[in-house]
């Protein structure tokens, strides 16, 4: 029998299982039907749906790579609500010199295919001085992939240096630049993003950012803050957003759900919301968005238990070993020490039955099994 045919066999309700059909054939769901899902599908159901998706999508493969991350400083120009990472929160301020970043590649050596620099947004930097740290460190090891940069930077440093999206980008691309992350995405609803984050940069210029990136041929990530004061129906409104950019470019590599943490910031008061929450918030996740290739579970977030048995609800990639190099989540509360060996990424993915494959930052693999 046919899990189709058990679905229409089932006493699950005619909405729910319109949709499961659906999915199952491959069609597309529509934005009030990702709804219904989050509200009314079982978990169990939203498990095997995307289950199926990752399956067609990416076959068996669990990605991982070698990578370290690099935060420049935690002066920022915003105060978004749910930070406990930039200087209003936390107690130190720091900012990274440009040879302590380039030492950091540099000791690292062989151990890692990739850096991702992510940090604050300091008021003191133009596009002049992160273009000459990619270029540094492009010229200490000339083979790391560097990600760098969310959108809300790159918006930063761009108005700052009096250049547009497209120059600003094209001159990080010819400093080295292989491709951005997903971050600064949080919500892409102006009232709610008025609330947690106002003054910083507006839904339209991050998507402005990542279409003209992909249009210089440059790959990005696109994340999600869920778990704070978004209803339902602004989760799918964000991916519907990034499923209408990604059919017009195809640039996005992988979607990365943040789950909110709440320690020490001034959103402590909403609280997190559940691991079966987190659950079944991949599963739609990988269900709406079927034309983004990869789901990523950033492990430092959720923790290792929780990135093995997200597996099971459509992620296909662990992000990387990161080197114990974050303090983004721990400081918010992640409690996790943020270092894992690729062997112990590899028995992660094993026990939960799939082929570990270390992958180079565009998905290409490196080496299985
Ligand atoms: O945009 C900040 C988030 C993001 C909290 O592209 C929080 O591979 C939860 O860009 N609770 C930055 N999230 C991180 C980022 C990233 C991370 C991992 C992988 C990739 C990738 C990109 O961190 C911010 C914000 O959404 N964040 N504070 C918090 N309390
Ligand atoms: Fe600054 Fe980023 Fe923190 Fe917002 S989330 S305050 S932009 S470091």
């Amino acid at each position: 029998m046919m899990i189709s045919d058990i679905i229409q066999a089932s006493a699950i309700n005619s909405h729910v299982k319109e949709i499961a059909l659906k999915v199952l054939g491959s069609i597309r769901i529509t934005p009030e039907e990702g709804v219904i899902l989050y509200r009314e599908a079982d978990t169990s159901l939203l498990a095997l749906l995307a289950d199926q998706v990752r399956k067609r999508i990416v076959g068996d493969y669990v990605f991982y790579n070698r990578n370290v991350h690099i935060e420049p400083t935690n002066i920022c120009v915003y105060d978004c609500k749910f930070c406990s990472y930039s200087h209003h929160q936390s107690k130190e301020s720091w900012e990274l010199s440009v040879d302590e970043m380039v030492n950091t590649v540099v000791k690292l050596g062989d151990d890692i295919t990739e850096v991702h620099i992510v940090g604050a947004v300091h008021p003191g930097r133009d596009i002049y001085y992160y273009a000459d740290l990619i270029k540094r460190v492009h010229e200490a090891r000339p083979m790391l992939h560097i990600k760098a940069y969310t959108a809300i930077e790159i918006e930063y440093m761009a108005q700052r240096s009096g250049l547009s999206f497209t120059q600003g980008l094209q001159l990080l691309k010819d400093a080295g630049l292989n491709s951005l992350p997903g971050g600064g995405a949080e919500i892409f609803d102006d009232a709610i993003r008025e609330k947690i984050c106002g003054k910083k940069s507006s839904t339209e210029a991050w998507i402005e950012i990542h279409e003209t990136a992909h249009k210089l041929g440059i790959p990005t990530n696109a994340t999600i803050l869920y778990g704070h004061i978004e209803q339902f129906e602004h989760r799918i409104h964000h991916m519907e957003l990034l499923r209408q950019l990604q059919d017009r470019t195809g640039g996005f590599n992988a979607y990365i759900p943040l789950k909110f943490k709440s320690q020490n910031n001034e959103m402590s008061y909403v609280g997190e919301v559940s691991l079966i929450e987190d659950l079944r918030n991949f599963a739609v996740s990988r269900i709406y968005l079927d034309n983004i290739a990869h789901l990523k579970a950033y492990w430092p977030m959720i923790g290792k238990e929780m990135a093995a048995l997200s597996l099971a609800f459509g992620v296909d990639d662990l992000d990387g070993t990161i080197n114990d190099s974050t303090k983004i989540y721990s400081l918010a509360g992640a409690g996790e020490n943020p270092s894992l060996s690729s062997e112990e990424l590899r028995q992660l993915i094993l026990k939960a039955g799939r082929i570990p494959a270390e992958r180079d930052s565009v998905y290409n693999i490196i080496s299985e099994g």
